[in-house]
């Protein structure tokens, strides 16, 4: 199973230079030497940004661009934004034992390899708690202390392929699409809440967690504590996302945004953004509320390395 890692990010045009962020903070994090199998899911990109994709080859990333029929998806899933592209993962990777599905809102700050090689106990999907489970109107009345952050999953695929997962997450969406409240993140923890693996805080640090106490039988404060002082994955979930000028960073790893678009291959334009997001109005702001952890929790990264 460890040959190699594959990882899944879904992107369109408009998103392409914040996949190609989270890949760079991916591959300058990874050192144990397992060779990194990134499959891209779109709708349709530009031969442009497809070879921006393709030049990750040089540093050992095998790249797999896998495009969606549009008209396809949408009769099974009545839309085709890129987001709801994960559901058919089990299908798009037939090769595939596992995979690590990434938003295009995170930064990756540790080893991936630490992340794949969790231990799911012989549950198909894992993830990391979010406390929109505590929120009447959000939760559709699952347990709060399971309720996941669909932005970072590691899927055992073999497993979901057995339990025949994609058409019965269909059939749910189908019949309960009313109900069904935070898109396809609803869909995921309704189908999955009693089936699933919650994973370490640290491999989904959201805009909420640094906030808010913690919730209650989900993660201890030490779990959070620990999780703050050593991120795996930071993810800007929200409104407060790091590259808004006028909005200053409500996440505490903001700034390693940034540190990472610097060093990404993305146009010099947006990177002198970027640069300046950092300057005028990069400091972060702390949580008016009571929480066991303090601001010198938050680890002050230096910049990272050059990608070659
Ligand atoms: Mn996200």
């Amino acid at each position: 199973m460890n040959n190699e890692i594959h990882i899944a990010l879904a992107t369109d045009d408009n998103y392409v230079h914040f996949a190609l962020i989270v890949l760079t903070s991916m591959v300058l994090n990874h050192g144990d030497g397992t060779p990194l199998v990134v499959h891209i899911l779109t709708g349709g990109l530009q031969a442009e940004q497809a070879r921006r994709f393709e030049a990750f080859a040089k540093y050992g990333v095998q790249i797999d661009i896998i495009t969606i029929d549009a008209d396809r998806f949408s009769k099974r899933w009545n839309t085709a934004r890129p987001t709801y592209f994960r559901l058919e993962l089990p299908e798009l990777l037939p090769a595939a034992k596992r995979v690590i599905y990434l938003d295009c809102d995170v930064v990756v700050l540790d080893e991936i390899a630490k992340l794949w090689n969790l231990d799911l106990h012989g549950h198909p999907l894992g993830a990391v708690g979010d406390r929109v489970g505590l929120d009447p109107k959000r939760n559709m009345q699952l347990p709060p202390e399971r309720y996941f952050n669909a932005g970072v999953l590691l899927l055992d695929l073999e497993l979901m392929r057995e339990q025949n997962a994609v058409e019965k997450c269909n059939h749910c969406w189908i019949q309960h699409r009313s109900e069904i409240v935070v898109a396809d993140q609803g869909l995921l923890n309704k189908c999955f809440c009693d089936d699933m693996e919650l994973l370490p805080q640290k491999w989904n640090i959201i805009n909420s967690v640094y906030r808010n106490p913690p919730v209650s039988g989900m993660y201890t404060a030490e779990e959070v504590i620990e999780a703050i002082r050593r991120p795996g994955i930071v993810h800007f979930t929200g409104h407060h996302k790091p590259w808004l000028f006028l909005k200053r960073f409500h996440h505490p790893y903001g700034y390693t945004f940034c540190q990472y678009a610097l060093r990404a291959p993305i146009p010099l334009g947006k990177k002198i953004k970027y640069w300046l997001k950092q300057h005028l109005n990069g400091c972060f702001i702390d949580s008016p509320k009571q929480r066991p952890w303090k601001r010198s929790d938050i680890v002050k990264f230096p910049m990272p390395r050059e990608l070659d």
